[in-house]
């Protein structure tokens, strides 16, 4: 029976992956944390504030509802990053190297994303292999490199249990993404339903990999229950499902919304990060060391999307 605490539990992701892991593993077995709490996330199931620089605080609360897995959320993204680099390496490397010594500490399996944003513009950007070049020119993408880089080492060196993916920029419905470059494309499904119109700071011919919410959460439970004796690349295997420009989702969203709108008020900084990121990344090692498997393409997301949207 596994115990999870998960931090950042309220972002994007947590307040997805909390569920599922709920319905998997029982209410009382999954441990929400954030720096701050939301209307009723207390009355759904065990949850803590905790914010992941205190080390102390993230021990003591591991400690006493004796948790055998973290799963490492809390992290600033990559445009916020960009704006406040020194905080965010005191966020997402001071949190990380906290939560990786609470699994040392306590002999813990561990989970931490990594992303498309640790690569760079010197990394081959179409089928980027699993192993290379990895030169990132934005602060989220050095927090990640050393993210992943620590996370090995913790194996090595301590043989804590560290598995990472490098996620896609993730679509969802549930909750707003937290500030990240590929945050455009979930505000266009908003957008579409809201207004039939967006205006996408992300310039069209941008390339990137993104991949829906369910596919997401589904490679987690996958990795966490995989075989250790078969994971290679533990930190952190390439995943991906769909590498899109705006113009893509646009034409997905007129299959529904014939009379959508998209034009284009470009953010130079987000541009930047955007033009530096893989176009479409290389799923082999996931798929043949776990058995990854992503079920949404474009269209399959953009139906399910404007459905629930619609209903919410
Ligand atoms: P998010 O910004 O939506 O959520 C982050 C959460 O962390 C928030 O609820 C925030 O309140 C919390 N937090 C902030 N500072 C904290 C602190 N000091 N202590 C505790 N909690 C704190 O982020 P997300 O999209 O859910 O991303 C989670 C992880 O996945 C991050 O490591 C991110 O880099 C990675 N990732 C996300 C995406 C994506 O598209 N969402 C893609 C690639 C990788
Ligand atoms: C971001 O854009 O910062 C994230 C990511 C791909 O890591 N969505």
């Amino acid at each position: 029976m596994k115990k999870i605490l998960v931090t950042g539990a309220l972002g994007q992701i947590g307040s997805e992956l909390v569920e599922k892991l709920r319905e998997t593993y029982g209410t009382a077995n999954v441990i929400g944390t954030d720096i701050r709490i939301a209307e009723g996330a207390a009355e759904k199931g065990p949850f803590e504030i905790v914010d992941v620089t205190d080390a102390d605080k993230l021990f003591s609360v591991a400690k006493d509802y004796q948790v055998d897995t973290i799963m490492h959320l809390a992290a600033l993204l990559s445009a916020k990053a960009e704006a406040n680099p020194k905080f965010a390496w005191d966020l997402n490397m001071g949190g990380l190297i906290n939560a990786l010594e609470v699994a040392r500490e306590l002999d813990l399996q561990f989970f931490t994303p990594s992303s498309i944003g640790a690569f760079g513009p010197s990394t081959p950007k179409d089928g980027t292999p699993q192993e290379t070049v990895q030169r990132p020119t934005t602060m989220y993408g050095v927090n990640k490199v050393a993210g992943e880089l620590l996370c090995d080492y913790y194996y090595h060196r301590f043989g804590v249990d560290t598995r990472g993916v490098r996620y896609p920029g993730l679509i969802s419905y549930v909750s707003p993404p937290g500030g990240g470059t590929t945050d455009y494309a979930v505000e266009m499904y908003y957008e579409a339903v809201r207004n039939k119109a967006y205006r996408s700071d992300i310039d069209a011919g941008t390339y990137m990999d993104m991949m829906y919410m369910p596919d997401a959460l589904q490679a987690i439970m996958q990795l966490m229950e995989a075989d250790p004796g078969k994971l290679k690349h533990r930190n952190a295997y390439n995943i991906s499902a769909i590498s899109a420009a705006p113009e893509d989702f646009a034409i997905a969203i007129r299959k529904h919304i014939p009379d959508f709108k998209l034009t284009y008020e470009v953010d130079p900084v987000k541009q930047k990060i955007a033009e530096s990121w893989p176009n479409s990344m290389d799923s082999s090692a996931a798929r043949e060391e776990w058995g990854f498997k992503a079920a949404y393409d474009i269209d399959a997301m953009t139906k399910d999307m404007l459905e629930k949207l619609r209903s919410k």
